[in-house]
């Protein structure tokens, strides 16, 4: 066969099946309890009562025969485990940083990140908000800025490289605050809360070239990273003969450092890491790992974790691996389109996003249309997803009010090598069947609002 045809005509998988995982079928009246018992928000659901697990892809992904192999070798050692070294090989070959601490998971490395470059007032651009990065800059005393080009806030414009950074924007900010005021700009690959959307090179070297001139350092948000560069293949002109891993250490290298949440790209459950090239900054990320997650060549982690991260990093970076990915996740957006259920175009690396907006157009934003589409998706057959609107972008701090994003969204999220085409077909068919009777939906009231990130616990009733 000729390789090189089969993987750029075909999506399937690059491996196949040697252990599964049963699931568990509800009933209609079991859903009714456990989504009122959940308080209408599909991350207080026991997995249990889920049919298909579209919540994320955050460590959620199956781990190969060889990352199964790599957890027998964990050097469980306190200090100077074996595996670390494995995974800072793999790191400064892949990513090409000269420093890693090793991190829990990703927040962890925000949140060093976060406390050694942040100083109260500073401002800290980014394209586009993620939640917990953005929590972390503000308890560091900072004001995340959005520099996301227009078109990532709305679901239907069609440009390919929807993460792209703003550059005007990102002058405007500068012009105002002063470029010492900014302590580094965040680019995160795939934008999560745009859908998915990468940037281009094109971008990225224009950002570098400013911020240069400037003396601001990029810090790249890497979760997603692989999938962005996979992207970049297949988007940008010149690219389409690179490798992934070509692409991935250009774009590694007009940055300065990175934090990761190794849940996604990595192929594994847990773990993360925050990477520079300065040492200065090294050394505050190594001593400041010690306060909160562990000592430096563990940080948060079993030697195991690390083994994992490391093995899955070499499987991350595969053609056909992510090929495959995306092409599951284009497949379910496909039949989506073809139902006629509005989606978030183009479609992204890790999920399809619904625009609840149009979907239940009759409903105020206050009444949350995604948290309420969500729920609703659980009830039709136990497929649960996650809400990206108002209750995910949380209060605006100086008004107190719902921040009433332009994105209200509800994300299908697909795990790395787990669910199969046909597991696809019934989730197409249970939104379409939701689609359907869209105009009896009513909203939802929140009955309970946590304080930090409350869109993890809290809680809803019916209006
Ligand atoms: C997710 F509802 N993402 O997408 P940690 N950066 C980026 C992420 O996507 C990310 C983190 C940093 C999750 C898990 C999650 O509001 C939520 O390893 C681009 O989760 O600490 C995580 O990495 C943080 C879900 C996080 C959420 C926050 O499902």
């Amino acid at each position: 066969m000729n390789t090189e045809r089969h993987v750029h005509h075909s999506w399937a998988e690059p491996y196949k099946i040697k252990m599964v995982e049963l699931l568990r079928m509800t009933t209609r009246e079991e859903r009714e309890q456990a989504i009122r018992e959940a308080g209408y928000n599909t991350f207080l659901i026991r997995s249990r009562d889920v049919y298909i697990d579209l919540l994320t892809d955050s460590g959620t992904s199956a781990m190969s025969d060889r990352q199964w192999s790599g957890l027998m070798m964990g050097d469980e050692a306190y200090s100077g485990s074996e595996n670390f070294y494995h995974l800072q090989d793999a790191v400064r070959e892949y990513y090409g940083y000269k420093y890693l601490v090793p991190t829990h998971q990703g927040r962890g490395a925000e949140h060093l990140m976060s406390r050694i470059m942040i100083k109260p007032g500073d401002h800290v651009p980014g394209n586009m908000y993620f939640t917990t990065t953005r929590l972390h800059q503000e308890l560091s005393g900072g004001t995340f800025v959005d520099v996301i080009v227009d078109e990532a806030h709305e679901p239907e414009s069609t440009q390919p490289f929807k993460g792209n950074v703003d550059m005007a924007k990102l002058d405007k900010l500068v012009q105002e605050v002063g470029a010492e005021r900014i302590p580094y700009i965040s680019l995160e690959g795939c934008v999560n809360m745009a859908g998915g959307q990468p940037f281009s090179m094109a971008n990225l070297r224009e950002l570098n070239a400013y911020c240069r001139e400037h003396g601001i350092p990029i810090m790249l948000d890497a979760t997603r990273t692989i999938e962005n560069a996979w992207f970049i293949r297949q988007r940008e002109d010149g690219y389409s003969t690179r490798s992934v891993r070509g692409i991935l250490r250009e774009i590694c290298d007009l940055t300065d450092g990175c934090t990761m949440s190794a849940k996604k790209d990595l192929l594994v459950n847990i773990g993360g890491f925050f990477c520079c090239n300065d040492e200065e900054l090294f050394l505050k990320a190594q001593n400041m790992v010690v306060i909160y997650e562990g000592l430096h060549t563990y940080g948060g982690l079993a030697g195991r974790d690390m083994e994992a991260m490391a093995l899955g990093l070499r499987e991350a970076v595969m053609e056909e691996h992510q090929s495959a990915r995306i092409g599951q996740v284009h497949y379910l957006g496909q039949k989506l389109l073809d139902a006629g259920v509005p989606i978030v175009m183009p479609m992204g690396s890790h999920a399809i996003f619904i625009d609840a907006k149009a979907f239940l157009p009759h409903l105020d934003q206050d009444a949350y249309p995604a948290q309420t589409l969500a729920a609703e998706l659980y009830l039709d057959a136990g497929i649960r997803c996650m809400e990206r609107g108002n209750v995910s972008a949380g209060r605006d701090p100086e008004t107190g009010k719902n921040r009433r994003p332009a994105l209200e969204l509800v994300r299908l999220t697909l795990p790395r090598r787990v669910y199969t085409q046909a597991h696809m077909d019934v989730v197409a068919e249970s939104v379409y069947n939701v689609y359907k009777r869209r105009h009896e939906i009513q909203g939802l009231k929140m009955t309970y609002e946590p304080e930090y990130l409350r869109f993890f616990q809290a809680r809803f009733e019916p209006v």
